[in-house]
Formats: structure tokens, sequence, C-alpha cells
């Protein structure tokens, strides 16, 4: 996601960086840099014309050109322009809204093959794993013979009621039924998911409009994909004037590079990303966090996702703890440990590397690097053959204690030493990631992340 855009913006606000002092017409340039990378980025233009006109008017203040670092007033402006652009920083990530009567009816709508389907099963899942709700999914697809039948099996998958098919219903029926159902047999929630057609007509409006009306939907959500760019934001303004939504689930993230329809799409509708699909899998979807998608575009790293991600794999207090470590720089060997522990959990690097910082240097770093399991595991296993007085200080590692490491580890001095050396890096890009911001880990590289090798 917004591959493009990270690279280039990256670029342009580095070389405001560099510079000690910052003129009016420097910004000036740097902005219509910015400008042309968000056009090539797919955002709509007007969208573009507003946002490089509020940076102008915030960036050339004569606080921001006269201050001790300008380069980063600067960054700053345009980070917090970009997450106004999302959507503003709720802090809450989006989301479906369940602040209702229960059952809360969720209506699914959007053209034929943008995800409904699979978007109400991710749903559902989501709401019943997170938030313990009883969801029960019901399609309104009478169009297509297997459609009632996909949600079916993706409920079985998800272990989600879906409400029994029964032959020859209309949808408004289906709808009706499924209501009466939750309602009496106690369910949280109800998920409509609709059918669609290849393109907005009338005929699909009706339909959906009938049951809106039938079943006065908490959420009205419109599935689009990502992919269509500006299409995306363009059906949704439609939907929008004619049914009425509530917020929008913007899927097929995985796969678009540019990014044009997530930033375009809350300034011109005006209607807020809830959730995002980031992939085929039930579980690939996520909350819209305007400041964490802001971070990811400048290239500063979506730090809380990571260790997000690694709670869902790990221990959810362990990972809490190591966000504290990385925060206060207090990481010891012990903590080295459980990140080995965790890369090896979390399948390799392969799955974290984007969400960490710069991804596009790291990526080259790893290739170089040539990170095997197997030297994961050796460098457990030094760990492992120290005391814990050891792990804690590492400043009392003379060289006879080298010496018992490697020979209880079945590995050389040599390796106790790399694996030392990279451990003091780590240390020392935890404390300037905290310290130095964004930039100063993409600068530091992230070889002091990574377990040495050869
Ligand atoms: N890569 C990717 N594929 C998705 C995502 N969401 C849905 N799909 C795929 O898109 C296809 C159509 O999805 P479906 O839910 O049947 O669309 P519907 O016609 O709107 O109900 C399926 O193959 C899904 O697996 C996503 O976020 N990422
Ligand atoms: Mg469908």
């Amino acid at each position: 996601m917004f591959d493009g855009l990270t690279g280039r913006l990256g670029t342009i606000l580095d070389g405001l960086r560099k510079r000690g002092a910052l003129s009016e017409a420097d910004v000036t340039a740097a902005l219509r840099e910015v400008r042309i990378a968000l056009l090539e980025a797919d955002v709509a233009l007007p969208v573009v014309k507003e946002f490089v006109a509020t940076l102008k008017a915030k960036a050339v203040g004569h606080e921001v050109l006269r201050s001790v670092t300008p380069g980063q007033q600067v960054i700053k402006i345009v980070h917090d322009q970009l997450i106004d652009l999302l959507g503003g920083d709720t802090g809450e990530g989006g989301g479906v809204d369940l602040n209702a009567e229960a059952p809360v009816p969720v209506l699914m709508v959007g053209l034929q093959g943008s995800g409904k389907t699979t978007s109400s099963a991710k749903i559902a899942l989501r709401l019943k794993t997170r938030e313990r709700k009883k969801v029960l999914m019901a399609s309104l697809d009478t169009r297509r013979p297997a459609a009632q039948e996909q949600l079916r099996v993706l409920g079985e998958q998800t272990a989600v009621a879906t409400l029994p098919i029964v032959a020859d219903q209309t949808p408004l029926q289906i709808a009706r039924r499924a209501l009466d159902t939750g309602r009496r047999e106690g369910y949280d929630v109800v998920i409509l998911d609709t059918a669609g057609r290849l393109a907005i007509d009338d005929a699909l409006m009706a339909e959906v409009a009938e049951v809106r009306d039938a079943v006065t939907p908490h959420e009205t959500l419109l599935v689009v994909d990502a992919m269509t760019g500006q299409d995306a934001v363009t059906t949704a303004t439609r939907f929008n004037a004619e049914i009425g939504i509530t917020g929008i689930v913007l899927t097929r993230i995985d796969g678009d590079a540019r990014g044009g329809a997530a930033l375009s799409m809350r300034a011109v509708t005006g209607k807020p990303i809830k959730l995002i699909g980031i992939g085929e899998k039930l579980d690939a979807l996520d909350g819209f966090h305007p400041d964490r998608i802001a971070n990811r575009i400048l290239g500063m790293g979506d730090v809380v996702s990571l260790v997000e991600k690694a709670a869902e794999t790990i221990d959810r207090e362990e990972a809490e703890e190591l966000a504290k470590k990385v925060q206060k720089g207090s990481f010891d060997l012990e903590d080295m440990l459980a990140q080995f522990r965790q890369i090896r959990k979390m399948g390799g690097m392969s799955g974290i590397m984007n969400l960490l910082p710069g991804v596009g240097k790291i990526k080259a770093q790893l290739k170089e690097a040539n990170i095997d399991e197997g030297q994961i595991r050796r460098n457990e296993a030094i760990i492992l053959s120290m005391t814990m007085a050891e792990r804690r200080n590492i400043k009392v590692l003379n060289a006879s204690r080298r010496r018992r490491i490697a020979a209880g580890s079945g590995t050389t001095v040599q390796e106790v030493n790399r694996l030392l050396k990279q451990f003091q890096q780590t240390q020392a890009m935890m404390k300037k990631m905290t310290k130095l911001g964004p930039k100063g880990m993409q600068r530091h590289g992230l070889a002091g992340l990574m377990p040495p090798t050869r």
C-alpha cells in the first residue's frame, strides 16, 4: 500500500530536512513535488489542490521557517495534514458501530465482486472474537445461484451462524426473516449481505433501498475495491447520494500500490473508511487508523500495528511489555531472545517487513542479510547459554565468559561477539527511534533489528 507515494514523499521530505534553513521558495518547490506525488498516487485532483493549499498556508508561516528545525516542522505539518485527510485521529480505528438496540442490523452494499460477502464474514469473525458478539449472517443475494451457499460456507469456516436458506424468497423476505430470527434467538448483530451489480443501475438501487426501508440498518457499509482507484470514490459518492451510507469498507488494499481511493475517499464522500480488507483470508481485515497510515506513508513505519500483530501471535502482555521497553530504551538480551522467538512464530521476516519503517530500504537490506532461521536459532542458543545476570547486563561478558557461552551453545566466540554487537546496535537504534522520531530510524537502517549472518 502507498509504495510509490512513500518513496516520493520520503525523498522530498528528506531533501527538506537536510537543509539547515528553509526559504519560502524551498517550501514552495517541495510542495510542487508533493502535488505531483499525490497525483501519481491517483488522488482526486480537487483533494490534491486543497491538500497542498492548506499545507502551504501552514508551512510558510514565519514560526516554521525561523524555527531551529524547519524541515522537521514541515514534515510534522505534512503528517498532521495527512491524518486530517484520512479522516482525523479518532483513536478508535473505525470498526462497526454497535451502539444500538440488539439485534443491530448491519447492511452490506456495493458492486458485484467488491468483496461484500467476504467482508461480511470477516466482520462477523472480528465482532465474534474481539467483542464476543453473537452474530447472524444472511445472504440476500438471490441473483447468483451460489451466493447464499458461499455465505453459508464462510459461516462454517468462521463458526458464525447463517440464516437457513429457504428457496424462492425475495431479498426483502430474507431480510425480515433474518431480523425476526435475530430477535427471537437473541443475536447481538445481524449482517445482511446484499446482491451487487456490475455497475450502478436503478434496479440495484431500488432493491437496496427497499431492504434499507424495511430493516432501518444501524450501519450501512459500502464495500468498494481499492484497486479501482477513483472509480471506487465515484461509486461511494453515488451510493451515498442514493442510499445513504454510514461508512466504507475498502477491500484489496493488499493489491493497491497507489492508495488513491484510500486518500480521496473521506474528502470526496464525507464518509469514514471504517475497515480495510488486506487479503483473501478471513482474518485479513483491519481497522482504519489514519494516524498509523500517515506514519506508514511517511515511512515512519507502523510500529503499533507491528506490536499488535505480534500480540495476536504471542502473548498480548508480552507484546505490551516489549513495546514499553522499546519506548523506554530498557531493552536487554532477554527481550531480544523473546524477539527472536516472535520472529519465528510470526512466520519469518517477510510478514512483519511491511510494517517496519523504510520498507524499501529494509527489503534491500534483508536480501543482503539473507536471514535464515538457522541463524536465529543459533542466536537463541547463545542467549540461552548465558546466565540471567549476563542477559540483563552484557558489560560483565569478559573473554572467558564469552568462551564459555560459545562452547555451551555450540557456536564460536566470533558468533557470540557478533550477536552482542548486533544487540548494542539494536539498543542504540531503539533509543534513536524514540528520540529522533520517524526518520531517525529509517536512516539508521534496520540492520540492528536483524540477526547477524555469515
Ligand atoms: N486480495 C484480496 N481479495 C479480496 C479481499 N476482499 C475480497 N477479496 C476477494 O474478492 C473476491 C470477491 O469477493 P466476494 O466477497 O465474493 O464479492 P461480492 O461479490 O461483493 O460478494 C473473492 O475472491 C475474495 O476472496 C481483500 O481485501 N483482498
Ligand atoms: Mg456476494
